[in-house]
């Protein structure tokens, strides 16, 4: 099959008359949410917000609020040619919504969700409960909070039977959440893996430059 398919959605999945939900970078701060200032009324209802747009992944976050740490893996995916699929469902405020979600996203086409909130964070494990799927969960530095310690704990101490991979605190985690769904997705996807490859070697490439130049002002004079 072709070295891209796994980045592509069935076309079943995508909703040509219906592109409202998805939030892209450029739309990323007009969610048309309910409440947001000057929209009077919702614009998806809870319960059909699972039927929109979809993508091999998606980011899910609990909270418009938590959308400036996790573009940290929108970003990363899309230099990966990954245009993800991103909501905001809260396992708490939205409870349904994230039950849909769930239930719905590996017919929709996911094959990976990102999950990230803070707080009291059990929008990951909320969302792996109502799906085989492999979730990976972000745990976010909310205010007011416990600088992300206590959605840490939410996030990772899973009971035995409903795996999440937890990734670190706030965008290192974004960032490295967006890495471990390419590698998932790179396990059928040669060309992700050249990617990850060439990824890595850049990566380390600025590393040593940088140590080189650290240690030409550091070098002692003749
Ligand atoms: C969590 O509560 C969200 O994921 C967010 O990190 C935190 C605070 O949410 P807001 O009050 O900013 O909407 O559910």
């Amino acid at each position: 099959r072709p070295a891209n398919s796994a980045r592509s959605p069935p076309a079943a999945c995508r909703d040509p008359a219906d592109p409202g939900i998805a939030f892209g970078v450029a739309d990323q701060y007009d969610l048309g949410l309910p409440g947001r200032p000057g929209q009077s009324e919702p614009v998806w209802p809870e319960t059909q917000m699972a039927s929109r747009r979809s993508s091999v992944v998606a980011v899910v976050m609990g909270s418009e609020s938590d959308l400036q740490v996790m573009q940290a893996a929108v970003d990363q995916l899309k230099e990966f040619g990954i245009d993800p699929l991103v909501r905001i469902i809260s396992a708490h405020r939205t409870p349904q919504a994230a039950a849909e979600f769930a239930e719905s996203a590996s017919g929709n086409g996911v094959q990976v969700i990102i999950a990230a909130a803070g707080m009291a964070a059990h929008l990951a494990g909320a969302l792996a409960s109502r799906t085989t799927l492999p979730v990976i969960g972000v745990p976010l530095p909310a205010e007011p909070g416990l600088g992300g310690l206590d959605a840490l704990l939410s996030t990772v101490q899973m009971p035995a039977g409903i795996p999440v991979a937890t990734m670190a605190i706030g965008k290192a985690g974004a960032k490295n959440a967006a890495l471990f769904a390419v590698e998932i997705l790179a396990l059928a996807d040669k060309e992700l893996q050249d990617r990850l490859a060439q990824f890595r070697q850049a990566q380390a490439r600025t590393v040593a430059d940088k140590d080189a130049a650290a240690a030409s002002q550091t070098a002692p004079r003749p």
